[in-house]
């Protein structure tokens, strides 16, 4: 059994919605644990004025009757507070028009999203293509990461890179580095980067630019053999880089070490493995970063995501008008300056997902219980290996 979800709803609709197929029945869900995500992905240095309007919450529409699932699939809603303002302009069937929004941001999806749809007006783009949409995501997640959390599954991220300030990261146990992300206002796990960050962000707000960054996620207590290498779409490796990748503004995937190893003599790049009684097969190293052959492999998940700058500058790019054709300057939507640690926030989610779907394939079952005996019976059978 794959757990499968679809999101809908536009930035500035009624609502954001979910429906999430495949989680077994008998599972307790915490719908305040899912608001604390929601809460994680609003915060941030850098963002925008929306996130002042907006205090996401999640209500569960279908598939959980006193906390514990059905197995029948969950509704998930997050309402838009800021819908309140948008009626005249998105009502479904009423709307009365607002302003056409003509002059397409170059790096967002404004133009070809016109060209495609056979729009006059950028915001039927715009309003669908926005991160908004990621709110939906960090709620399905946030239900992935119980389930997998109940099995000692633990996904964690942390911002190591702001617009070219990096954070070396400090050796500290990843629950450390994660705790003390969670105190960074970036979510970046040193005090000093930070500091520098905050700086750079500023300095790019003042002159009407924005920056992206980098992250890292990582996944911990994983048992090996998530994933597969018989065929090209089991591959976890490739079904990861596509749930990063389908994050708003994310350009590039790293595992393990990257594209160090492209550059790394292999000797230096291969883990060796040990054997002892008490451990197990282990390794000394983690540069595959959790994941050979497609599939985890006892360490843990290591990966990194780079998110480009945000397309919205206050000090606009040259663009051309659609209907004049006439060359001005992008249109300026409210938007945020640096939105990488919502970013990671919704990376974690989506990499939740992923492997929750890929333990659910490997241990499924149509009930919690059931689910557990398997992976019991699973982890009896590795250890006499
Ligand atoms: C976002 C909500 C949006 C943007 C941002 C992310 O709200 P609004 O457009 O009303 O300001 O702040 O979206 C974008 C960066 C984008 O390009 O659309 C959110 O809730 O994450």
């Amino acid at each position: 059994m794959k757990l499968r979800y679809m999101t809908s709803g536009e930035s500035h609709g009624k609502c954001l919605m979910a429906i999430v197929d495949g989680v077994p029945a008998g599972m307790k869900i915490d719908v305040a644990g899912i608001n604390a995500e929601l809460k994680r992905r609003q915060g941030g240095y850098g963002r925008g004025g929306r996130q002042l309007i907006e205090s996401d919450t999640v209500e569960v529409l279908s598939g959980l009757r006193n906390s514990v699932t059905l197995g029948s699939p969950l509704t998930l809603k997050v309402e838009n507070r800021d819908w309140e303002n948008w009626t005249d302009i998105m009502d479904a069937e009423h709307a009365k028009g607002g302003e056409v929004v003509t002059r397409p941001r170059p790096g967002h999806a404004d133009l070809t999203g016109i060209l495609k749809y056979g729009f006059k007006d950028a915001r039927n783009v715009l309003e669908r293509s926005s991160a908004r949409e990621t709110a939906a995501r960090v709620a399905v997640g946030a239900v992935a990461k119980q389930l997998i959390k109940a099995f000692d599954i633990d996904v964690y991220s942390w911002v190591t890179n702001i617009g070219g300030v990096g954070c070396k990261i400090p050796d500290k146990p990843y629950k450390v580095l994660f705790r003390d992300s969670e105190a960074s206002k970036l979510r970046c796990p040193s005090k000093a980067a930070t500091v520098r960050m905050v700086k750079k962000i500023d300095t790019l707000k003042k002159a009407g630019d924005s920056l992206g960054g980098i992250f890292e996620v990582v996944a911990t207590g994983l048992p090996p053999g998530l994933g597969s290498y018989t065929q090209w779409d089991r591959k976890l490796d490739a079904r990861l880089s596509m749930a990063l990748m389908s994050i708003q503004a994310i350009k590039g995937v790293e595992v393990g070490l990257g594209f160090d190893a492209a550059i790394t003599p292999g000797s230096k790049v291969h883990d060796e493995i040990f054997f002892s009684k008490k451990a197990g097969y282990n390794r000394k190293t983690n540069r595959a970063g959790g994941l050979e052959g497609g599939m985890t492999n006892g360490e843990p998940l290591v990966l990194r995501a780079a998110m480009k700058p945000i397309p919205t500058l206050y000090k606009p790019l040259r663009s051309v008008d659609i209907k004049s054709k006439k060359p001005f300057k992008a249109s300026i939507e409210r938007s945020d300056i640096c939105a990488v640690p919502a970013a990671s926030v919704v990376a974690e989610s989506v990499v939740g997902i992923e492997l929750a779907s890929a333990f659910l394939e490997k241990f499924g079952g149509d009930s919690f219980q059931e689910i557990s005996r398997n992976y019991k019976g699973y982890l009896k059978q590795i250890s006499k290996f």
